[in-house]
């Protein structure tokens, strides 16, 4: 494993040496994401160093409220050659593929130092420079600590990133991955100026009626595997498009799902509109590790919460719904 203050020390010259930087993360990014982008930037602003933000997908208004004067862009054409940038950092992805944008990257490899900045346990290492720490709560956790290291200071909305993360990452807390270590930031966090409330209502993202009688529907159809003590629904592509247009409505469904006391893996299969079924994968369980499982099947995540995707549309049948 490399040594992280080492690679800390390269990322710092990198970004002393840069003249333009672009950083993205995976796709259908959640808060951990968006988070560790926004409160990087803000390194990138303290050395003066011009940067862009690339997100796949136009990030929630209520994360931008966090840090209202940042731009970013969701034009992918930023990635093709001759690229203006000169250094590119991605966060919180496991792999190039879960950017949505591997096939650009691909060609980008060698060309640009790719530094991988992430948490995930099934992570590849597929930067020129890699900050991976799966021990770590959340990726903003790691960026932390990078701030730490460089010596700058964290301000009130820094650290509103940097706890917005956490949170997320640990459900509030209430996950297993939840360290002493990640509250101790927290606390500092909180001590920095940081307001959890505000942090949490914003992560909390309110929802609708029209948003929870879709998940009521699907928590309708919660079943128990007794033999595997499995718990698993599933999500149609027909429930997101009657509730919603929004497909973030559904955020934050496999981890209320963990909540279940009666068994020991829960499972949210949903139906993409690409004719994939994504799999997510929850466990309490201390002996159980679903990163391992959502490896077998290129898929990735973290011991108690991970994923993978599979070719294939959802069927009603009688025995219940199939995957073909
Ligand atoms: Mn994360």
């Amino acid at each position: 494993m490399p040594n992280l203050k080492i690679e800390m020390k390269k990322l710092h010259t990198l970004i002393l040496e840069s003249q333009k930087i672009l950083i993205l993360t995976h796709d259908s990014p959640d808060l951990d994401a968006m988070s560790s982008i926004f409160s990087l930037s803000h390194i990138f602003d303290h050395f003066h160093k011009p940067y862009t933000i690339l997100f796949k997908q136009k990030p929630p208004k209520y994360l931008v409220s966090l840090d209202a004067q940042k731009t970013y862009e969701i034009d992918e054409q930023i990635l093709t050659q001759p690229l203006s940038h000169d250094l590119i950092i991605i966060v919180d992805a496991g792999d190039l593929l879960h950017t949505g944008l591997e096939k650009q990257l691909i060609l980008l490899k060698g060309k640009i130092i790719i530094v991988n900045i992430d948490h995930h346990q099934t992570n590849t290492n597929f930067g020129d420079i890699n900050i991976v720490v799966p021990d770590a709560v959340s990726t903003t956790e790691i960026i932390y600590d990078i701030f730490q290291n460089f010596k700058i200071k964290i301000t009130e909305k820094i650290a509103n990133h940097i706890l917005a993360g956490i949170l997320t990452d640990t459900n509030n807390f209430t996950n297993f991955n939840t360290t002493s270590k990640s509250l101790e930031i927290a606390s500092d966090l909180i001590a920095k100026g940081s307001n959890i409330s505000r942090v949490l209502k914003l992560s909390r993202q309110k929802k609708s009626i029209e948003e929870m009688q879709a998940w009521g529907k699907i928590f309708s159809r919660l079943t128990k595997n007794q033999e595997q003590n499995i718990a698993y629904t599933i999500i149609t592509k027909d429930d997101i498009s009657q509730y919603s247009k929004d497909p973030s409505v559904l955020d934050g469904l496999s981890n209320y799902l963990n909540n279940i006391s009666d068994a020991k893996i829960s499972l949210v299969i949903r139906e993409m509109p690409d004719n994939t079924i994504k799999i997510s994968m929850r466990t309490n369980d201390d002996l159980i590790d679903v990163s391992k499982f959502a490896k077998m099947y290129n898929g990735g995540g973290h011991k108690k919460a991970a994923g993978f995707s599979i070719k294939g549309k959802l069927e009603k049948t009688q025995e219940g719904w199939k995957i073909i």
